[in-house]
């Protein structure tokens, strides 16, 4: 257990800060130094949330550095490489440079939790930029259409992940069924420190499916038809609706209608009650229409929801809070279920405890009045990063820190719990 002299409030935000400011590139924030050399999508949004109190400037450059990749499909990238620092999969992996619809700076050809939303709502509410709304909000909307056209692929307003990656929670035990149903795949390279991450297998048939996606021209059609993984994942959506309900509530300010985007979040609520819900929410996997049966972290993101019905808030709290999930552990909140086979408190999603989903289930305590498990979120998550510092993510019995060190949204969202 890697334990530091103690901090005080304002030491932990000084060292918060001075992390985002070794991490900002002049362009974006990189999520670590080293190990993840560009701009991530979901990243970026945390980063411009724990910014905007602070550095309102570069929390309004992050969101428009990332945007600057965003497809005219409407896809925002969950990945925009700003430089060519070398990372595998790379450029030549994804070849956006070869497709009508990607923009000049080279990018990804998977999309990220579409968060965007709240975090422009979020930098609305503390800076009361209207003009940057104005700028901003076109291109979300954009995000959002591209979402409803191309990834319902259940017909039923949910948006389908096509790839592990797309989920942010990219080893999860949740992509196990459908990555398990997938041929066997040996390309036989490595992807340099990231073994610990994936066993061989699954990081060549992550790179395999990234392939066959962007060898059918990264169509809708073909994900529609052919393509072998599409999974309905409740925290992507539940983070989907969430950037709906922001857009809803900023639509006035830029003299939109804000109806579409009420209805939009009215849909995935349906979607996620009819087809994820079976006393929690689980993933679906299109391919065999099954629920996957692990319940993981990803399982609460419907609670930011307000509108969620009470019973389901009462539902998911109990289990959150239940011996399954936090009240077996010391710190908030393990990313699988402990009683589930696959947990292992080591290994990145498969148990750990990560700052950003800490952080969101922290804002759908706030959402539902739920005071004292906001209280517990905030008070566990701080403890998490001034007893290891601003790790990638933290082992939720001891809190010793894991993966990376000086991780952006582990210092972003530090700043956003202290204030
Ligand atoms: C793959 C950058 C990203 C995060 C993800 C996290 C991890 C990458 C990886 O790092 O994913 O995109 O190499 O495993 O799982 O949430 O956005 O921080």
């Amino acid at each position: 257990m890697d334990a530091r002299p103690a901090v005080d409030d304002a030491a932990l935000g000084r060292e918060a800060l001075s992390v985002l400011d070794a991490n900002w590139t002049g362009t974006a924030t990189v999520p670590a130094p080293g190990l993840y050399p560009h701009q991530w999508s979901w990243d970026s949004a945390f980063v411009a949330m724990g910014l905007a109190r602070h550095r309102p400037e570069r929390s309004r450059a992050e969101l428009l550095s990332l945007l600057a990749g965003q497809w005219a499909t409407g896809m925002v990238p969950h990945i925009v490489f700003h430089t060519p620092e070398a990372y595998f999969p790379g450029p030549s992996v994804w070849r956006s440079h070869d497709h009508d619809a990607a923009p000049r700076v080279l990018t990804s050809g998977l999309t990220a939790p579409p968060v965007h939303g709240l975090a422009l709502w979020w930098i609305y509410r503390h800076t009361g930029d209207v003009e940057f709304v104005r700028r901003a909000f076109p291109s979300l909307v954009a995000q959002h259409r591209y979402l409803a056209a191309a990834r319902d692929l259940g017909g039923g307003g949910l948006a389908a992940i096509v790839h592990p990656w797309e989920s942010g929670m990219d080893d999860s035990p949740a992509w196990d069924q459908p990555l398990a149903a997938l041929p066997e795949i040996r390309y036989g390279y490595r992807n340099l420190d990231l073994d610990e991450r994936h066993p061989d297998s699954d990081h060549d048939r992550y790179v395999w499916l990234a392939l066959r996606y962007r060898d059918a021209g990264y169509r809708a059609e073909y994900l529609r038809e052919d393509h072998p993984f599409a999974v309905e994942c409740p925290l992507f959506n539940g983070i989907w609706l969430a950037s709906c309900q922001a857009l809803a509530e900023l639509a006035p300010l830029v003299r939109a209608d804000p109806a579409p985007h009420a209805e939009r979040a009215e849909r995935i609520r349906s979607g996620l009650l009819e087809r994820l819900w079976d006393g929690c929410f689980y993933a679906r996997d299109l391919r065999t229409d099954r629920l996957i049966p692990v319940c993981t972290v990803g399982g609460f993101g419907p609670l930011l929801d307000p509108w969620l019905p009470a019973e389901h808030v009462g539902a998911l709290v109990d289990v959150l809070q239940s011996a399954r999930f936090m009240g077996a552990t010391g710190y908030p909140v393990p990313s699988c279920e402990i009683r589930a086979s696959q947990f292992d408190r080591t290994r990145y999603w498969r148990g750990p405890s990560w700052v950003n989903t800490n952080w969101l289930l922290r804002r759908a305590a706030s959402v539902h009045g739920l005071g004292p498990l906001r209280d517990q979120l905030t008070g566990g998550t701080l403890r998490l990063v001034r007893q290891a510092g601003f790790r990638e993510c933290f082992d939720p019995f001891d809190g010793s820190g894991r993966g990376c060190r000086d991780f952006s949204w582990s210092a972003a969202l530090t700043l956003d719990l202290l204030a």
